[in-house]
């Protein structure tokens, strides 16, 4: 049984006595994948917390509170605040939007009282949310601070290979790079993240992940609340590993001291021994829920059994909103849900061991005020049209998701360097079904880039309510299978790949990664896009071309024939 009964109300004000459990106690747990069931283990650093009591004062800011030095302090508190990630603007000139990043590099609390080293964008930790508009054209100036390579992949866009993000468009250390793209994804929830060869893990965990909210002019996006930060919040899940000195973990070794702990942080703060507060001042509220962890498994449920009306899966919203009573995310996925709230609530994350170790139990990690007074008007009937493929003549391949010891390996191969790793060759207007055969017994998170999925079967079994959705992260449990289904649409290169992988972090870093090479018909093989953004990324594109030689090593040779960074 995993609910507790604590309603909100209480969990808000018992901080001091209950479930108080040692770090000892928690990690017993941990070994044994079993907390679950244990009930909520939430009140692991009281002994920190006391001391601490000092920061949380100063922190007790309002919903729009930056996740930087006041989450810092808020982390510490017994109840605080949800944090909202700031919503990062963007200044529009010439029908094109741009944004600003900077990853770098800060301190931040993981656990509380102790300070960690971090990462993040624009900030210490985490990443600001950015808001896209479909049919909007966007440019991103990234600059790279964190002392070593990396690259920022948007997660679920559909954007040109070459703007996507991927290994082959590292960059180096003070360089700037400048992906610009027409924004094609409908209303949905996406991310962004790293992705340069065996260091996704590493810099993840250590904070670089940030929101992505696509909006749209569909009727279903206008009847669904959007206010930022009042009626629609983000809720960023990062079950991490640390040790007692606060050095965040990513790799085997790290994950199997002794000393490393597996907190849960929510939009960067501990949730540990913290039940974070969210007073809704509208009736209906709408959560975006984002499992950004490197490999442990989400769910989301209410604390007394209660329904959540799920509206979106990775890729958009489904057919119709539809009630569930809880909400899975394997790493790297995203959902959608609405709550009309009539009267408190707490909401719970139940984690569960991904890897060789990491989290688990049950966490009540927010308690929703219910203040609103307003009756809002039903959700439309219909949110979406998805017209589901008949695959009967799309073109079929097996994925088989493969180890060799601590090698992990997609159709053979350890995708280690862009060189060694599996290719998977299309052309665009292809339509194709996959079976995804997980020959391991460990748990897998099966990653698409370039554009979204249908599920046509999962373990041999019919899809059936939210599997009907758009994907682009889906489970495939240990010996188990999915068929997916998609259609290659708008974009071909033929130098740049888009990637396939498991969205487990350490299993990517690890070789569970393959190479989507999507070239053009007869007629067209270069990057192959609609209208006026092409120019431009190709202009900016070229002219940096020199700039990007130093900011690729040897494994990314591919990616200094044409640019990918910029350091204007
Ligand atoms: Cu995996």
């Amino acid at each position: 049984m995993t609910h507790t009964s604590e309603p909100a109300s209480q969990a808000n004000s018992d901080s001091k006595g209950n479930h108080r459990k040692s770090t000892a106690e928690k990690r017993e747990h941990s070994k044994g994948g079993a907390a679950r069931g244990k009930g909520v283990h939430r009140r692991k650093f009281l002994g920190g917390m006391a001391g601490a009591g000092i920061a949380a004062v100063a922190a007790a800011g309002g919903a729009f509170s930056l996740l930087n030095d006041a989450a810092k302090n808020k982390a510490s508190a017994a109840d605080t605040t949800l944090t909202i990630p700031d919503l990062l603007e963007g200044t529009t000139s010439d029908g094109t939007t741009t944004f600003t990043l900077e990853a770098k590099t800060g301190t931040h609390e993981v656990i509380s009282g102790v300070t960690s080293s971090t990462m993040g964008y624009n900030q210490d930790f985490l990443g600001p949310t950015m808001k896209w508009t479909n049919g909007d054209v966007v440019l991103l100036n990234i600059t790279n601070d964190i002392g070593e390579d990396t690259t920022v992949h948007f997660h679920g866009a559909h954007v040109p290979a070459k703007m996507d993000g991927g290994p082959q468009v590292a960059f180096a250390d003070g360089e700037t790079w400048s992906p610009t793209f027409t924004v094609k994804d409908p209303a949905t929830t996406l991310w962004y993240h790293p992705h340069a060869l065996g260091t996704t893990a590493k810099q993840a965990v250590h904070g670089l992940a940030g929101m992505i909210i696509v909006e749209d002019s569909t009727d279903a996006s206008a009847a669904l609340p959007s206010d930022y930060g009042v009626d629609d919040i983000p809720l960023i899940f990062q079950s991490l590993a640390v040790d007692t000195d606060g050095d965040i973990k990513y790799d085997a070794a790290g994950y199997r001291l002794s000393t490393t702990t597996f907190p849960l942080l929510v939009n960067g703060t501990n949730v540990d021994s913290t039940t974070l507060g969210f007073t809704a001042t509208k009736t209906r509220t709408r959560f975006r829920a984002l499992n950004a962890s490197p490999s442990d498994i989400i769910v989301i449920q209410r604390s007394d059994g209660g329904t959540l009306t799920q509206i979106s899966t990775d890729q958009g919203y489904l057919t119709e909103a539809t009630e569930v009573t809880t909400i899975r995310l394997v790493a790297g996925a995203r959902a959608e849900f609405t709550m009309d709230l009539t009267a408190d609530a707490t909401l719970q994350a139940v984690i569960t061991t991904g890897w060789i170790r990491g989290g688990s139990g049950t966490y009540d990690f927010l308690a929703i005020t219910a203040s609103g007074s307003d009756t809002p008007d039903d959700l439309p009937s219909t949110l979406n049209t998805i017209d589901r493929y008949d695959t009967s003549d799309f073109t079929a391949r097996t994925i088989t998701l493969g180890q060799n010891g601590a090698t992990m390996l997609i159709n053979g191969s350890a995708g280690t360097t862009m060189a060694a790793m599996a290719m998977i060759s299309t052309t665009v207007g292809s339509k194709e079904i996959w079976t995804i055969q997980n020959s391991t017994q460990l748990e897998h998170s099966f990653h698409l880039h370039d554009v979204p999925y249908q599920l046509i079967s999962v373990n041999g079994e019919d899809p059936t309510g939210v599997q009907l959705g758009w994907y682009d992260t889906y489970e495939v449990v240990g010996g188990g299978s999915i068929k997916i289904a998609m259609e290659f649409t708008d974009f071909s290169d033929d130098t740049y790949m888009y990637m396939l992988h498991c969205h487990l972090l350490q299993h990517e870093d690890e070789g569970m990664m393959a190479s989507l090479m999507v070239t053009g018909d007869d007629t067209s093989t270069t990057t192959t896009d609609t209208d006026d953004s092409t120019a431009t990324a190709s202009a900016s594109a070229s002219a940096s071309a020199s700039a990007s030689a130093t900011a690729t090593d040897d494994s990314t040779a591919t990616a200094t024939a044409s640019a990918s960074a910029t350091d204007d």
